[in-house]
């Protein structure tokens, strides 16, 4: 029975996901290489240091440990500029209401990132107040894949891992979440997000019987 929805930040409730990729892009540029938007796709949902590590390898770049965390903290500050003209407008479309639709349900909606940046992405477009539990980059030891940042929420908002629909738009999500015994649901492309129980291309029209039905 559905009782709490876990929502992954970037990509899925604002679309931080392309000032991620323009920032990766950059900096791979900087090392004198390309990043693709198919070679993206690995960094989605992982961890800053563990997509500089895969940026590295793609590159066939080798760098001293010194040198890495001056490039992730070079790429977070990026990251953060173009994060500054983000407004409460960049709300992906539907999202609210679909938020609001839970709430009439009274089923808890929660938060569950990767990024360190979290809070501040929330505080930008006003939803700090929108989520009971924030599960971000902070708080976990075990990036997705591992189920650790959805199953912490699901702990926080007090349900069982199997009442709990995620929406995540990165393979590593998708699988955090079946890893962990939760109904996933893909936000973007189905050839990309295989394995989900159901992929959406938005919230726009989403409806909570949508949702529902996939407990039945
Ligand atoms: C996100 C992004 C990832 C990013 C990670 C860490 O998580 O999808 O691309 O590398 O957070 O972000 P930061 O560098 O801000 O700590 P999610 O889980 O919200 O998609
Ligand atoms: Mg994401």
């Amino acid at each position: 029975q559905l009782k709490a929805c876990l929502f992954d930040l970037d990509g899925v409730v604002v679309d931080t996901a392309q000032f991620h990729y323009a920032a990766w892009k950059s900096l791979a540029n900087q090392l004198g290489f390309d990043l693709t938007p198919e070679q993206n796709e690995q960094l989605k949902g992982v961890s800053r240091m563990e997509s500089l590590d895969i940026i590295l390898e793609i590159g066939n770049v080798k760098l001293d440990e010194g040198t890495k965390q001056r490039m992730a903290a070079e790429k977070n500050q990026h990251y953060l500029e173009l994060c500054q003209q983000m407004t409460p407008e960049d709300v992906l479309p539907g999202v609210r209401d679909f938020m609001d639709q839970l709430v009439a349900a009274s089923i808890k909606i929660g938060l569950g990132s990767a990024s360190k940046n979290a809070r501040l992405i929330l505080a930008h477009i006003n939803m700090l107040d929108r989520f009971a539990t924030i599960v971000d980059g902070t708080r976990i030891t075990k990036g997705k894949p591992d189920p650790e940042t959805f199953l912490l929420g699901a702990q926080d908002l007090g349900v069982e891992p199997t009442d709990c629909v995620v929406f995540e738009d990165a393979v590593a999500g998708i699988q955090a979440a079946k890893n962990g015994g939760m109904v996933a649901v893909g936000v973007g492309d189905p050839a990309v997000l295989a394995g989900s129980n159901l992929v959406i291309t938005g919230f726009e029209d989403l409806s909570l019987a949508t949702i529902q039905y996939l407990f039945e």
